[in-house]
């Protein structure tokens, strides 16, 4: 290969590019879409500077003050800042949901658009001071009326969102979006500060060798994860037992998990009968982008994609990742019923 050639590609599949191609498959588009995802991608690249200085610049630590989730660190505070403002500034959204904010910030008349964005803009965020990888979790919903904006704007099915996607701040930045016609991964070319496309139609293999679960919480799991658990480790039926590979970052686990296959949980457990992980801006993005994969995700109850959210903040178990290994918690939990 002539890698000097290489260096120097001009027909590199840029995001903006390759938003531009989908976009115009569809001729009554006038751009919309396109600008938002610009300054989503502005966001992701402040962040990832951001967290590639976190050591140098002092940011790390807390920022002396408390969200609703206790635990808000300097990141944390200017990844939500950054994305509320560009996605306000893009003039295209009407109601944000932030997993930093208490309240959803309804967007003022002038600079109010067709869309409604959730988002975790610093997932992981425990993550930080050891230089784990992170992440940012989006979802996008469209207005269905021209009226006020409201909360309950987002407090739809995830079926019913028209993009997904997440950031990955790790060894290198990577975006994975789906606007619902299969997933591409962007990685970005920090020479260029452009994302190019470097993993097109990304398809989840049908079955993994991987689960990814936080073992410690187990002596609080209902009977059916308890049961999956143990057949992961000690197989009956001959086959080799599945690996564990945990991070503890959302992220970074279910990016993994798309690409090598395999089965993420964040199960229920007696102490949080929810679970943890929130349904607008973690469940829902991911559970679209791996069935977008081929991949299913499952609440223990229903397909994830399937729930109504009452509070912009509510909490749902989840079982995500390759098809076949999702059926089989599936049907450790119809035959608990
Ligand atoms: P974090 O608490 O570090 O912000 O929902 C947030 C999240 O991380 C996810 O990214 C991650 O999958 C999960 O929580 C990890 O939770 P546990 O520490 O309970 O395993």
């Amino acid at each position: 290969m002539d890698h000097e050639a290489d260096a120097y590609r001009t027909d590199l599949m840029t995001i903006t590019r390759f938003v531009l191609n989908e976009q115009s498959k569809y001729p009554e588009s006038r751009g919309d879409f396109t600008i938002l995802l610009s300054n989503i991608v502005l966001g992701c690249k402040f962040v990832c500077s951001a967290v590639n200085k976190a050591g140098l610049a002092k940011l790390i630590g807390l920022a002396g003050e408390t969200n609703i989730q206790a635990e808000q660190k300097k990141l944390d505070v200017l990844s939500n800042d950054v994305f509320v403002k560009a996605l306000v500034s893009s003039g295209r959204t009407s109601v944000l949901v932030s997993e930093e904010d208490e309240e959803a910030t309804l967007v003022e008349s002038s600079k109010r658009g067709k869309y409604c964005v959730v988002f975790d803009p610093l997932d992981g965020s425990s993550n930080i001071d050891c230089g784990v990888s992170i992440g940012t979790i989006f979802g996008i919903y469209t207005m269905s009326h021209n009226d006020e904006p409201t909360t309950e704007d987002v407090l739809k099915p995830g079926h019913e969102m028209v993009a997904a996607g997440y950031c990955m701040y790790g060894s290198s930045c990577m975006l994975v979006l789906s606007t619902g016609t299969g997933v591409n991964g962007f990685t970005l070319d920090p020479s260029l500060g452009e994302f190019i496309l470097t993993h097109p139609d990304i398809k989840i293999p049908k079955k993994g060798n991987i689960y990814s679960v936080n073992e410690g919480n187990a002596q609080n799991w209902d009977g059916p994860t308890t049961k999956y658990v143990e057949k992961c480790k000690f197989p009956k039926d001959g086959s080799p037992a599945k690996s564990l590979r945990y991070v503890g970052s959302m992220v970074a686990d279910v990016h993994r998990t798309l690409l090598y296959g395999g089965i993420f949980l964040y199960p229920a457990d007696k102490k949080s009968p929810n679970g943890k992980l929130r349904v607008l801006y973690e469940v829902f993005p991911m559970s679209f982008l791996m069935e977008q994969a081929g991949g299913q995700a499952f609440t223990g109850k229903k397909r994830a994609l399937d729930l109504v959210p009452e509070k912009i903040h509510e909490r749902s178990p989840i079982f995500l990742g390759s098809y076949e290994d999702v059926e089989e918690i599936k049907a450790l939990y119809a035959a608990d019923e």
